[in-house]
């Protein structure tokens, strides 16, 4: 199958079923019931495209990359690499050599954190975040500050889980070194403002790194639009295989970081009293990398661009648009997140079930959510509950498996009283 098979009706939606035919594990019963995958948030199926490319690479020219003269070697090496370009299409990064393929978005975040901040944190600077990061973009500063006396500021979140620019303005001091913003809130759907985020921090020179790991599955990303410096994402959640992501910096800035993991690949020379180290992004991936996932993600992200991000943004915003009206009709039931810039998802808490009993009951009807803090726990605090149930989109969903999740819920609610 063709990964840039036309898969857009006339007039930019989406035709939705010809999207669902290649999912193949979207095509079964569980619990007795059809499938209704509404997880994407935490890791998105994928279509025959991806599945195939990878085994591709297994079955017709497998071989350890940038080390061989041998032609399975050359094959490999030339696949790989071929990917830098397509996540440059998908970012509408400057340049080819800005992009490093790591593990995910909290490889890229971690990278970031070792290589980039703390050589030049000092006791006393401020890293800036909002109350809304998932744990990978919390925790990581938390470590260096803890390694450098260096301090973690928040910026607080409203009651419908909303920034202000005032209050990031009002935190970004002299001390602050780096600005850390999560795009789309993977725990409330929340779209932060990035690009004025971004000129805050660039009026008093200070970087800012994206958390992109769930704005690159569901909208158009231009790094260049958004002004910032380092933007990270997953490439699991984007179609595309577990292990695989990317870090993209800006230039300048990655070749004046010095390396974080040693080892092959990311060399010059090497001698016992020296080791030359190589340009980004070599410098930045020792060791063999997950070459048949790089190779899928590339595979991942042709299928992505070939639907049109604008045309994902736009389906989800209707499933969205569905979702709210259907869920927030139903007594008893709070939405967590009703941000007015929001994408991806609806969160939610009932009056007399616990988030894991609706994610059990849902699921004896074949409809898969999440359960759980999101690895968001400050954000549960906020709002003062332990969880919240999650229902998130992926370009194959329907406004019927909406309907099939809004008749669950109803069900959980029969159940608990109310
Ligand atoms: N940042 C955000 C905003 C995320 O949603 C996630 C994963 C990560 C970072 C970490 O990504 P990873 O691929 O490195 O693990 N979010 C979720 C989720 O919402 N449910 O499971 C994982």
């Amino acid at each position: 199958m063709s990964s840039a098979e036309p898969l857009q009706a006339a007039g930019g939606s989406l035709d939705v079923q010809a999207i669902r035919s290649q999912f193949p594990v979207l095509d079964q019963q569980v619990n007795g019931h059809p499938l209704v995958y509404l997880d994407n948030g935490a890791t998105a199926q994928k279509p025959e495209a991806v599945i195939e490319a990878e085994a591709r690479c297994y079955r017709e020219y497998y071989a350890n990359i940038h080390r061989g003269v041998h032609s399975l070697s050359q094959r490999s090496t030339a696949e790989f690499e071929a990917v830098r370009g397509k996540v440059q299409r998908l970012l509408n990064a400057p340049e080819e050599k800005e992009i490093i393929f790591t593990r995910g978005t909290t490889e890229g975040i971690n990278l970031v954190a070792y290589s980039f901040l703390r050589p030049q944190l000092q006791a006393g600077d401020e890293i800036l975040i909002t109350a809304m990061e998932h744990h990978s973009n919390i925790v990581p500063w938390q470590i260096i500050c803890e390694q450098t006396s260096a301090k973690l500021v928040v910026v607080p979140i409203s009651d419908a889980g909303e920034i202000s620019l005032d209050d990031v303005a009002e935190r970004i001091g002299p001390r602050t070194k780096l600005v850390s913003v999560v795009h789309l809130s993977n725990a409330l759907g929340t779209i932060n403002p990035v690009k004025q985020i971004v000129d805050l921090a660039h009026a008093r020179n200070v970087p800012v790194l994206v958390d992109g790991a769930q704005s690159a599955p569901h909208m158009p990303v231009d790094v260049q639009a958004l002004g910032c410096d380092f933007f990270v994402f997953s490439g699991h959640k984007l179609y595309g295989p577990t292990g695989t992501g990317v870090l993209w910096g800006r230039y300048e800035l990655l070749k004046a970081m010095p390396p974080w993991h040693g080892g092959g690949d990311m060399i010059r020379t090497v001698t016992f009293e020296k080791t030359d180290f190589a340009d980004p992004p070599a410098r930045f991936e020792a060791g063999t990398p997950n070459i048949a996932g790089v190779i899928a993600l590339g595979a991942a992200i042709d299928w992505f661009l070939a639907l049109d991000p604008r045309a994902v943004a736009a389906h989800e915003a209707d499933l969205l648009a569905h979702a709210t009206a259907r869920l927030g009709a139903i007594p008893g039931l709070r939405l967590i997140g009703t941000a007015e810039q929001r994408a991806g998802l609806v969160s939610f808490v009932m009056d007399d079930a616990h988030p894991h009993d609706i994610g059990t009951i849902l699921d004896g009807y074949g409809i898969a959510v999440r359960a759980g803090h999101h690895c968001a726990q400050p954000v549960m605090q906020r709002y003062g509950v332990p969880a919240t149930a999650r229902a998130s989109f992926g370009v194959y969903n329907t406004r019927d498996e909406i309907d099939r999740l809004a008749e669950g819920i109803l069900k959980v609610r029969d159940l608990f009283g109310g």
